[in-house]
């Protein structure tokens, strides 16, 4: 694996405003992801992981030498789902369903309003730091939640969606109210990345953790 480089943002600080302000993106970004890029170089390369991929990493954290494997675990863990997370919410707030995206979500939650609230119920109760998940498991789609930087990776599941809900996803704007960043995260949720992830292989999955 190369050296990962930050990935910067598809959008600018002030995009996502009022919901999520310029202040908390800033940090959560050039501060928080930042700081897993830098730590997770330092893990790899003391490692040695050859050519394999970050997602193929995370599919096998068993085979790490056991003094790297938290390092890695954690933050590489912690670069994939802050990626994973920006690239799935936008500015432009009035992006919908599509018909595809209703249909799948409608089969396995009964409708979008159901969805909402049962990934907005996952988020409230992951107790301490961690991520609500939607994901794909075989034909089936589900809502899982993770502690710390785990990934659905590491479980065989496919990603499609995901929320971050440590406190310093939202502290800056909502202070202890985790359910209002959640009511503004639902907001932000880029569907039409979500229809991508469903239809193409998922950019950030390997062909075994899609089951394809
Ligand atoms: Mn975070």
């Amino acid at each position: 694996m190369d050296t990962i480089k930050l990935k910067e943002l598809t959008y600018n600080y002030k995009a996502l405003c009022p919901l999520i302000s310029d202040t908390t993106l800033e940090f959560h970004h050039d501060k928080h992801l930042a700081s897993y890029v830098e730590k997770l170089n330092t893990a790899i390369q003391k490692e040695g992981i050859g050519d394999k991929t970050l997602v193929e990493v995370l599919a096998s954290l068993d085979t790490l030498t056991p003094e790297n494997a938290t390092a890695i675990r954690n933050n590489g863990g912690g670069v994939f789902n802050h990626n994973f997370y920006f690239t799935g919410m936008t500015a432009a707030t009035t992006t919908q369903p599509s018909k595809l995206v209703e249909d799948k979500i409608t089969k396995d939650f009964g409708s979008i309003q159901a969805f909402k609230a049962a990934f907005k119920a996952a988020g409230m109760a992951q107790f301490g730091s961690g991520w609500a998940w939607l994901v794909q498991n075989g034909d089936k789609l589900e809502i899982i939640t993770t502690a710390n930087q785990d990934t659905p990776i590491e479980l065989g599941l496919c990603p499609i969606l995901t929320m971050d809900v440590w406190e310093h996803a939202y502290y800056l704007d909502y202070q202890n109210m985790r359910d209002n960043y959640i009511d503004a995260y639902l907001q932000l949720i880029d569907w039409n990345m979500v229809e991508k992830r469903m239809t193409v292989k998922p950019d950030c999955c390997s062909e075994s953790c899609c089951g394809k």
